[in-house]
């Protein structure tokens, strides 16, 4: 079976992975899962015992959770290196400490504000507080990042790889949020424009609010998440 990957909208950090599949291009099909409304539920905690996304059908049928392992087992596939690099290679190692630290800090440093926005009926100085935090928070690894970008093209060498998937479905928070003054990271701000510019990119976008884009034609198609937790959850 084709792999079957399940993207969260909106404004999943998934679409980079959509991204990611398509630069691939080996078969596969997508499911997409309304983040707000389908996953608190006990059916999609049978699949995601964290009721997040992503999550990948593998083509032997197992469910992967995790964009790290997820990025894992496609780079793992991708022998043509159109999204990754040689495993034992320095452009690998940076690849890969880019990606952990975007998952890791970058990423988490949004949760602050992602509580304060879900927050019922907390006190005003409790969403002030976690506003606070957060924001700085969401500045000091900004901070971080811009240092660690050097003056390549795209994060790691001249092309996109799973480094900059990995960064983009997140760095688009920063807008969401008003956590930060964009024009104070260049560096950062030029490379997302690029990433941003990337046609799997833009197809990745397009997909996640529920246009229909052609595409390379890698994608099979779509598939109900009714039927992939039918099939697959515990
Ligand atoms: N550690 C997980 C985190 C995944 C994650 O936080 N997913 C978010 C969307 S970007 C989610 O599903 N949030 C829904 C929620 O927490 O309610 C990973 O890297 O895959």
């Amino acid at each position: 079976m084709e792999p079957i990957f399940l993207h969260g909208f909106p404004l999943g950090s998934s679409m980079g992975l959509v991204a990611a599949f398509e630069q691939v291009g080996q078969p596969y099909r997508l499911c997409r899962v309304d983040m707000l409304n389908e996953m608190k539920n006990d059916a999609y905690a049978r699949l995601n015992g964290r009721q997040e996304t992503p999550v990948l059908i593998t083509d032997k049928g197992a469910v992967l959770t995790e964009t790290m392992a997820i990025a894992a087992w496609l780079a793992a596939r991708d022998t043509h290196r159109r999204i990754s690099f040689d495993p034992r290679s320095p452009e690998a190692d940076r690849m890969q400490q880019l990606m952990a630290f975007v998952n890791t800090g970058f990423t988490a440093a949004f949760t602050p504000l992602w509580v304060a926005l879900e927050a019922e009926g907390e006190k005003p100085e409790t969403l002030e507080l976690l506003h606070e935090f957060g924001r700085k928070s969401v500045v000091e690894r900004h901070e971080k990042l811009e240092a660690m970008i050097g003056d390549t093209p795209f994060l790691v060498g001249d092309r996109l790889t799973l480094a900059d998937t990995t960064l983009i479905g997140v760095a688009r928070w920063a807008e969401f949020h008003q956590a930060v003054d964009g024009r104070a990271y260049p560096k950062l701000a030029a490379l997302r424009r690029r990433i941003e510019a990337e046609p799997v990119v833009q197809y990745a976008v397009a997909i996640e609010i529920g246009e229909t884009p052609a595409g390379s034609g890698a994608c099979l198609g779509h598939i109900p998440l009714a039927d992939v937790i039918k099939r697959f959850a515990a």
